[in-house]
């Protein structure tokens, strides 16, 4: 297939998921607006629908909450298709959360000032105001996770494992472990996401409850906990405050675009930074780890998500030679037709699943953020490695939320819009870093 004809059916993918104001993940299996869903849909759309780009971003930035949070849902509507759905959510219980907005009361991985310095980036000359409007929520949000979800500690955490967006992935078995939920504390409930995927893709029984119950005991404090050391899951993840690193230094290049000053947000992401670095790298692996807050020990799964220090950071040798060895040794998957790709976790890590989501199978949008982290460093090689490997799993699979590379599968959603978005990104070559 010629590159024209991908970019045409990248596009297409993207069209039929719009819905007007933001573009849904998934056609059934994700019905809303997801927060950082928008911002790689946002990356992809502002070739061709630079509009759609800005509106995506604005839209989801109506739904910010008075304290600065960026929800990780925001409900379209009451369709029964997806639980937990508005009416389970319940965001009203917080103040904060603004009149007439139906939201999760949790938040995901901050990738919007990458994704407003991108749109910008495309159409500067009608991008100012578009940043000049997008800089103070930016602000706002980046200062809530510095204020409100770190606790005793520069780190941020996340209360849930949907916030982490990497929702069940093994590394975070050790601390769901130590949440148990009694029988008969749940309300029956019905999952609607099996009706969409295959259950063998789909997170357990089990997993479901904790998230539930973990939503519950957020909801009870009205997502406001004012005992945040007592919350039952409390982590410290590796790619939320990697990303953030990455989306202070991009805060700041907003604001010089603007003409106001920067220095305060780089203060942040090398105050961010320094605590990634001094507490979240292990001798031991030669790669990052998020760590568990509750009892302050690192989690031991290596994943994927380490490699995003590459993307917030122009790393000193130190730290760049193992972390890269660790890579190619462990991560690396050839996929047919050419190309390599990451996958979640190394196959012979504890808990490894060639498709159960998160727990084992490539991702498009850890591939891309990855492959900027390599160029970063100047190993453009492999960035061009990991591009050719996303383009042929989508060429030849289709568009879907992940990948068993091996098997040459897709699994989860097709037609999966960040797939589509990001795949957009990289025929366009027009690297953001
Ligand atoms: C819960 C929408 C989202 C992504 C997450 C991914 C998955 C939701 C779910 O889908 O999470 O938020 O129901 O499984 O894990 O990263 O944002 O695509």
């Amino acid at each position: 297939m010629t590159a024209q004809t991908m970019e045409e059916r990248a596009q297409a993918v993207l069209d039929a998921n719009w819905l007007g104001r933001f573009t849904k993940p998934a056609p059934r299996l994700y019905p809303h607006q997801w927060s950082w869903d928008s911002a790689f849909i946002a990356i992809g759309n502002r070739h061709r629908r630079w509009d759609r780009a800005v509106l995506e971003l604005e839209t989801l930035f109506d739904a910010q909450w008075t304290n600065g949070m960026v929800p990780h849902i925001v409900f379209a509507d009451n369709d029964p298709g997806y639980f937990p759905g508005g009416t389970y959510w319940r965001s009203e219980v917080s103040a904060h959360c603004p009149q007439g907005v139906s939201s999760s009361g949790i938040c995901q991985p901050p990738v919007h000032a990458t994704a407003v310095l991108a749109v910008y980036k495309a159409n500067p000359s009608e991008g100012r105001r578009f940043v000049e409007a997008m800089v103070p929520k930016l602000v706002a949000w980046h200062d809530y996770l510095h204020e409100v979800r770190a606790v005793d500690s520069p780190l941020i955490e996340v209360w849930h494992p949907w916030a982490s967006g990497r929702d069940n992935n093994p590394e975070w078995d050790p601390a769901l472990d130590a949440v148990h939920v009694a029988p008969g504390t749940l309300a029956p409930y019905q999952r609607a996401d099996v009706n969409h995927a295959d259950p063998a893709d789909r997170p357990s029984d089990a997993e479901y409850d904790r998230y539930l119950f973990l939503v519950e005991q957020l909801r009870n404090r009205g997502y406001d906990p004012d005992d945040r050391p007592e919350l039952p899951f409390r982590v410290r993840d590796i790619l939320m405050n990697t990303l953030l690193v990455r989306a202070e230094e991009d805060l700041a290049t907003l604001l010089g675009i603007i003409g106001a000053d920067g220095s305060e947000r780089l203060a942040r992401a090398d105050r961010l930074w320094d605590a990634v670095d001094e507490h979240l790298w292990s001798p031991e692996t030669g790669m990052y780890h998020s760590m568990n807050a509750v009892g302050g020990k690192l989690l031991p799964v290596r994943t994927s998500g380490s490699f995003l220090a590459m993307t917030a950071r122009d790393l000193p040798e130190e730290r760049l030679q193992p972390l890269l060895a660790a890579f190619e040794r462990d991560f690396m998957a050839p996929v047919a037709g050419g190309g390599r790709v990451p996958l979640t976790i190394p196959v012979d890590e504890i808990g490894f699943d060639p498709i159960r989501y998160w727990r084992g199978p490539a991702w498009i949008n850890m591939t891309w953020l990855i492959a900027l982290g390599l160029e970063r460093q100047g190993r453009s090689d492999l960035a061009r490695e990991l591009r050719a490997g996303a383009l042929n799993l989508c060429e030849n699979v289709g568009f879907y939320e992940y990948f068993d590379p091996k098997a040459a599968t897709g699994h989860g959603s097709d037609d999966f819009s960040w797939s589509a978005a990001l795949v957009l990104e990289w025929l366009r070559g027009d690297q953001i870093g």
